[in-house]
């Protein structure tokens, strides 16, 4: 449901600034956006750190609301902007815990445990050191919980309920990052991504979050 507030953002060009950006495309939010990146320098200035002391993005000022990390982001901008016809707004206490469970289970697993580790000691391991053994292990850790995942859509079309929710731009946006560090999907789980990633509003989201498609 669009809003007449003017959401800002910052942070552009990988997983983690493309979420909240996805949710707020799914919830036909206008925003702006101060695309600045990792390692640009741009998350040091003293402005930003005002912004956020932890010199990390995503971050976004919605009135006087600021928020860092994707998935407080995005679940805020759920709670806030979603309806009944839009993302999955779980009502009842158990279905909220249902979906915090999966959003907890992909984030700290994959996203934190597995994938990020790969990056910080991969492609980052000029910063973090490089640790092949690490960087191995991580993978097989992910491995053994997408597994899990794909078992679990075996009998569902999306994570969690029954429509397309958080705990899915979770997956989707995970699926995406393990497809770039050459993961091997299932077929349940390359099925679910190339559905999911037919979303316009991924299609709009990835234009603005990777081609710097022109935002207001
Ligand atoms: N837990 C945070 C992680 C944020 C994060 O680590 N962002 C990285 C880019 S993916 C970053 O800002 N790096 C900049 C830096 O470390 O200087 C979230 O999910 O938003």
């Amino acid at each position: 449901m669009a809003d007449t507030r003017t959401i800002h953002f910052w942070g552009a060009g990988t997983l983690r600034t493309f979420r909240p950006l996805w949710v707020a495309e799914e919830l036909g939010l206008a925003y702006e956006l101060s695309g600045i990146g990792p390692r640009t320098g741009e998350t040091q200035t003293e402005d930003y750190t005002r912004l956020n002391p932890k010199q990390k993005i995503p971050f976004m000022q919605d009135a006087h609301m600021g928020l860092s990390e994707s998935v407080a982001i995005s679940r805020y901008l759920i709670a806030r902007y979603g309806s009944a016809d839009s993302l999955l707004t779980p009502e009842t206490l158990e279905a909220r815990a249902r979906e915090d469970e999966w959003v907890s289970y992909v984030y700290g697993e994959l996203d934190e445990t597995a994938l990020y580790v790969m990056r910080r000691h991969g492609d980052l391991k000029a910063i973090y050191g490089e640790a092949p053994a690490a960087v191995t292990s991580a993978k097989a850790y992910a491995e053994k919980h997408l597994g899990v995942i794909a078992q679990h859509l075996q009998s569902q079309e999306f994570v969690v309920g029954d429509r397309f929710g958080l705990a899915d731009v979770m997956l989707v946006s995970c699926l995406d990052w393990a497809v770039r560090y050459e993961f091997d999907l299932s077929p349940k789980l390359q099925a679910y991504r190339d559905i999911h990633r037919q979303r316009p509003a991924y299609r709009r989201a990835y234009a603005v979050n990777y081609q710097g498609a022109a935002k207001v």
